[in-house]
């Protein structure tokens, strides 16, 4: 039970569809000025300037990394920032992000720990895939799983066409082969 304000409360619904389901969709978790910090300062990261300790933590895309593909834009040649959150202070904020807690807290309870946070791109027009089908949980060396959850927030206007995420109801009841 939370001891402090809820700016969110999740329905009864919500949680239920949680654990039978494994997701729910929970809108505005965080604010708009924090979605337009966060793609602003990934932009300026992309363009070299990269604050101390970020070198390590940005993932090209492999073929951008083997000089097979050089993009027009050196934004679109990133997969991954890493843990943007702890070497930049304009992501700082995201996993302490208050709605955000909210929601993990009412489904995980109050002790929760973020152990990763990924700024994940999907470039248009690059015919290989990216982000295959996956369980999360095959790469996460830690127990239980039913205390470890995801939070997914779309920084820019995502739909089935340009790569939005995309659940399988109930899978997270079931042990996929990777
Ligand atoms: O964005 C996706 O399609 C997948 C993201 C993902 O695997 C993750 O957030 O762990």
């Amino acid at each position: 039970m939370a001891t402090h304000t809820l700016d969110v409360v999740l329905t009864d619904a919500q949680k239920k569809q949680y654990w039978e389901q494994g997701y729910i969709v929970v809108k505005n978790v965080i604010t708009h000025e924090q979605v337009e910090r966060y793609k602003k300062r990934a932009t300026q990261i992309a363009h070299g300037d990269i604050p101390p300790g970020g070198e390590k933590m940005i993932v090209k895309d492999v073929r951008v990394a083997k000089g097979l593909h050089k993009p027009d834009d050196p934004e679109k040649g990133l997969w991954k920032l890493l843990q943007p959150d702890h070497f930049d202070p304009a992501f700082a904020d995201y996993p302490t992000s208050k709605k955000l807690l909210d929601v993990v807290e009412q489904i995980l309870g109050p002790d929760i720990k973020c152990f990763l946070t990924m700024m994940i791109y999907k470039p248009p027009h690059l015919d290989e895939v990216h982000h295959p089908w996956h369980q999360d949980k095959m790469y996460f060396n830690f127990e239980p799983a039913d205390q470890i959850m995801g939070t997914w927030i779309a920084l820019d206007a995502t739909d089935k066409d340009n790569g939005t995420m995309v659940f399988i109801p109930g899978s997270h009841r079931q042990q996929v082969e990777h």
